[in-house]
């Protein structure tokens, strides 16, 4: 594939430095060109064949009309339900993403969000940071994780690989999905809500898109309770947020650890407010380690698609 010819391929928002590093290396990057500049995009467009984008990026059925030639839409993250894979695969468009590789990643954040949501970790830190150990003497009493019972909602590989952890922690592990899985040693529970009611901790990793919005809603977030805590590693757009302030404002809700949002990189003020909520910039899969194996495995997709070879991980509406 080296002598694959230098082409055009455009860049949407959100596209990763490393994912972009190895295009440049290869091809011409348009980094957001129908953004920044829509008269020379006009000039490029018939000639682009590729589009690089990211797992929370947005790749539209408009802007897939307008590049004739495209081949691929190649997502640099397991997530892709920013892309328009309905209108990419009427067109003979492929879209590939990046599972599997930041699995480990995205399981690891998701015990962090846990025991830091449970044992109060930033909270902790503030504690000392700002003098208040010494002021007031000890910090008040927090929650056990070790023992407790797991909600996953999503139980697919990453999912898999967060009930491992938890297993380690002695947790018993339910988890609610679109059917059951056959042969995995937990507890299916078919409705979220009475997931939501059996459980300490209710982990979110499912996919995002319509089939999913909302689907943690003010009668999850009381069926999880006062001493619930809610875990977000999925999308932000899975989770009433307004529901999930009111909850927590309300104490109808024990507490929630986020690395998603609904309107990234925004989060309501009235979230950031609270002690008992636990935040981070959607850092799931955010090591060099992992991001580099994405960027690696997106540039191989988008490649492969440009030398007419098999893709590596297409998604599954285009397998
Ligand atoms: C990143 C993600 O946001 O994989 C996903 O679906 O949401 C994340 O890993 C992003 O894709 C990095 O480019």
């Amino acid at each position: 594939m080296n002598d694959l010819p230098r082409v055009p391929v455009l860049g949407v928002a959100r596209l990763s430095p490393l994912f972009a590093a190895l295009i440049r290396e290869r091809h011409e990057l348009l980094d957001r060109l129908h953004e920044t500049d829509p008269a020379a995009f006009a000039v490029a467009a018939p000639g682009i064949r590729a589009v690089a984008a990211g797992g929370d990026s947005r790749v539209d059925a408009g802007l897939i009309a307008r590049l004739p030639a495209l081949q691929i839409i190649s997502v640099m993250g397991v997530g892709y339900d920013g892309i328009d894979v309905e209108a990419a695969r009427a067109r003979g468009v492929v879209v590939t993403h990046t599972p599997d590789v930041l699995n480990d990643e995205v399981a690891d954040l998701a015990i962090g969000l846990m025991l830091a949501a449970a044992r109060q970790l930033p909270a902790a830190d503030r504690y000392v940071r700002s003098g208040q150990w010494e002021a007031r003497g000890p910090m008040p009493l927090a929650r056990k994780m070790s023992g407790s019972r797991l909600g996953l909602v999503g139980m697919g590989r990453i999912g898999q690989a967060i009930a491992h952890r938890a297993q380690a922690f002695g947790m018993s592990i339910a988890y609610t999905a679109r059917s059951a899985k056959p042969g995995l040693p937990y507890r299916f529970v078919a409705s979220v809500e009475e997931l939501a009611a059996g459980s300490d901790f209710l982990v979110l990793i499912t996919p995002g898109g319509a089939g999913t919005r909302h689907l943690v809603d003010a009668k999850v977030l009381r069926a999880l309770g006062p001493k619930g805590i809610l875990v977000n590693v999925a999308r932000g757009s899975v989770v009433d947020e307004a529901a999930l302030v009111d909850a927590l404002e309300q104490g109808v809700l024990g507490g929630a650890a986020l690395d998603v949002f609904e309107d990234e990189p925004r989060v309501p003020a009235r979230l950031l407010a609270l002690p008992h909520v636990v935040v981070a910039p959607h850092i799931g899969s955010a090591t060099h380690a992992t991001r580099q194996a994405m960027a690696d495995l997106a540039f191989a997709n988008l490649q492969a698609r440009l030398a007419g070879q098999p893709l590596l991980t297409p998604v599954p509406e285009c397998a």
